[in-house]
């Protein structure tokens, strides 16, 4: 039986398990990436891990996301990752040489090599055939150790494209078609592939921002074929010696096939607040808009900005619009600005940030009050923006830039013949915002520099032979990590400090949730179908473990969040019986029995609630591995036990 493109990938790096859908495999992993918001903390990790150099192929370091810089804890951190990459053999990234995902793929990433990165969309990379997967920062920090990264071995989808994309529709309305037909939970658990002749029309830019948002379906990551549009990529990044070609077999299984005729797609918005809820830009059509950003790991690239200063050359944003333009990396910043591109773009009334995530991540550039946002981002969660009640649709960069322009939701076909933009035949490498690490001989002597905000990893202990504990939060279905862990230019500063970002876990939801959860000492969190979606931050699964939360009883779980809760030793429970979520309310007391055993067996747990005076039962689906990460209170002192 043929192999899919994934499959082939996986089968060249499998260390342990069996390619069969469901089971636990462990995957050599030949490249890591860290943002900063995440990044302290897996570098903490991989110190505390005590390895004294990356064992990868390449690692790299990213400053991305915490660039504001509104106080010292951002610079400190930024100082901080630049020292332990120089001390342990990893490349650090300066701020300022773009989003981490954006210069990953012009820069360092390889066609069939795996990549995990402690950020939910690392999947980019598979826009030039990478296998590459969103991870917690634990995962990262024992992947550079050397250590195999582990999945549940995923189903197959194959998204068939024929045709061609009409004038003015863009790789963004692909990917908004994909989540309209899977929705935000229909990937988990499972690759999606793209193939059919309509992937030639595709180029490697317009790949990386289908597979980037694939996060946004909870798939395990999402992967083009290596052809030879891959390769003049390379090429042109000065890189052609990394290409190598891949496609999947042509007897190949797939568990789900989509089949999507580009030539039928129309402009279309996620509209609030979730990446699935797409319409077309013809029933949004003259809506009035108050802000638009361009921007984001998602659509940042060269082609990109080109394509939005061709719109925008020659005219004015409109009055009632703010425009903020952020370009992904150095790399495409420095090639607009001598193209002469930028320029149009500034003299349209664009406001030009940094290559960075920012308003991405709530780092600035929130909009006015119930404000209409149309952002070229990824993500449309509540309040994400930093404005509570912001309206965020998630547009092409075609749609955003004519609709700045307008002042209202425009179709961007309305603009008549397309200007032809192409991939450079040769794009400007400049690396010296790169930073290599120091040699083996010199590593020694490397002095890691630590701020004052960079507090240790929560105390952990082993599972307790029984857990008591009160429901402190009951939380509905979709429960993102922006809700869990919110981020913004206030909280996002405190990454490093998980005291002080606990003190903002769930606030969101219930502004008592951390008093509440810290007077408690121990407590249990109920929740919906896909808890846990979006993000990669470990700090969702770390701010809880510090409040003391033991357990967290859910209909089902978002991929990357469940092993976050594992690696710190939190229970991830579901509900064997959906309609059991009613019986729980807040503030019910609750005691697991013997739970410690019935994990060591693979028994489901009973849940009393002493409370209500019932008892209901609860799943906990371990593999060998995971069930003794959990015993040992999390995979930090599991790694630990392993390397002594
Ligand atoms: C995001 O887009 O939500 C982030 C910020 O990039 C996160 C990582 C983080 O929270 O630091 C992600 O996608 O994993
Ligand atoms: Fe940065 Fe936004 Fe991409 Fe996350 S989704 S990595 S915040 S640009």
């Amino acid at each position: 039986m043929g192999l899919t493109l994934a499959q082939k990938i996986i089968k060249e790096h499998l260390l342990s398990g069996e390619m069969v859908v469901g089971s636990d495999i462990g995957l050599k992993i030949d490249q890591t990436l860290t943002q900063d918001a995440t990044g302290t903390m897996a570098y903490l990790e991989f110190e505390a891990i005590g390895i004294p150099r990356v064992k990868t192929e390449k690692s790299v370091a990213y400053i991305d996301h915490n660039t504001l810089q509104t106080g010292f804890e951002n610079a400190d951190d930024h100082r901080f990752i630049q020292s332990v990459c120089k001390k342990h053999g990893i490349y650090f990234s300066r701020p300022g040489n773009g989003i981490c995902h954006q210069v990953h793929l012009e820069r360092f990433g390889k066609p069939g090599k795996t990549l995990i990165g402690s950020d939910s969309h690392t999947p980019t990379g598979g826009g030039i055939g990478m296998l590459a997967i969103g991870a917690g920062g634990l995962d990262v920090a024992v992947a550079m150790g050397g250590g195999a990264y582990y999945i549940t071995m995923p189903k197959m989808v194959r998204v068939n494209l024929t045709g061609k994309l009409k004038p003015w529709v863009s790789a963004k309305d692909i990917i908004l078609e994909v989540l309209k037909i899977m929705s935000v939970k229909g990937g988990v658990g499972k690759i999606i592939e793209y193939g059919g002749e309509g992937v030639k029309t595709l180029t490697v830019p317009e790949r990386a921002t289908i597979t980037n948002m694939g996060a946004e379906l909870g798939a395990t990551t999402s992967i083009f074929p290596s052809d030879e549009i891959t390769k003049s990529f390379l090429k042109a990044q000065s890189r052609e010696e990394d290409w190598t070609p891949l496609l999947p077999d042509a007897d190949a299984v797939y568990d789900e096939v989509i089949d999507i005729d580009l030539s039928s797609l129309e402009p279309m918005a996620a509209c609030p607040h979730s990446p699935d809820n797409v319409k077309s830009i013809k029933e949004l059509e003259g809506k009035k808009i108050d802000q638009v950003c361009i921007g984001s790991c998602t659509n940042s690239s060269y082609l990109d900005m080109m394509r939005v200063a061709a719109i925008l050359k020659g005219n004015k944003v409109a009055e009632g619009v703010s425009l903020a333009i952020a370009p992904g990396s150095k790399q495409v910043f420095n090639m607009i600005a001598k193209n002469g591109a930028l320029a149009d773009m500034i003299e349209a009334g664009a406001r030009i940030l940094e290559s960075a995530c920012g308003p991405c991540i709530g780092m600035g550039q929130s909009p006015n009050s119930g404000g209409i946002s149309l952002r070229t981002f990824n993500r449309n969660f509540e309040g994400r923006s930093g404005t509570a009640d912001g309206q965020i649709y998630l547009v092409s960069p075609e749609t955003a830039a004519v609709s700045a322009l307008k002042g209202v939701f425009t179709d961007p076909t309305s603009l008549g013949d397309e200007v032809k933009i192409e991939i450079p035949p040769q794009f400007l490498i400049n690396d010296n915002m790169v930073i290599e690490p120091a040699s083996e001989a010199e590593m020694d002597s490397v002095e890691v520099l630590r701020g004052p905000n960079i507090k240790p990893y929560p105390k952990t202990s082993p599972l307790g032979d029984t857990i008591e504990a009160s429901c402190a939060l009951k939380v509905g279905d979709n429960i993102t990590t922006d809700h869990i862990m919110p981020a913004g230019a206030k909280i996002l500063p405190l990454r490093s400090n998980i005291p002080a970002i606990s003190q903002h876990c769930f606030t969101v939801c219930d502004k008592e949730f951390p008093k509440r959860a810290e007077m408690l000492g121990s407590s249990i969190i109920v929740g919906g179908a896909n808890y846990g979606q979006g993000s990669s931050r470990e700090h969702a699964a770390l701010a809880p473990l510090y409040l003391g939360v033991k357990a967290v009883l859910v209909k089902s779980f978002a991929r990357i969040h469940r092993s976050n809760l594992i690696n710190a030793g939190i229970l991830p429970l579901t509900f064997v019986n959906e309609a059991d979520y009613e019986k729980i309310a807040l503030g019910d007391e609750l005691v697991l029995p013997d739970v410690k055993k019935l994990i060591e067996n693979g028994k489901d747990i009973v849940v009393e609630n002493k409370t209500k005076g019932t008892k209901i039962m609860a799943k906990c689906e371990l593999t060998e591995r995971t069930k003794a990460i959990i015993l040992a209170g999390g995979l930090l002192d599991f790694t630990k036990k392993e390397n002594s």
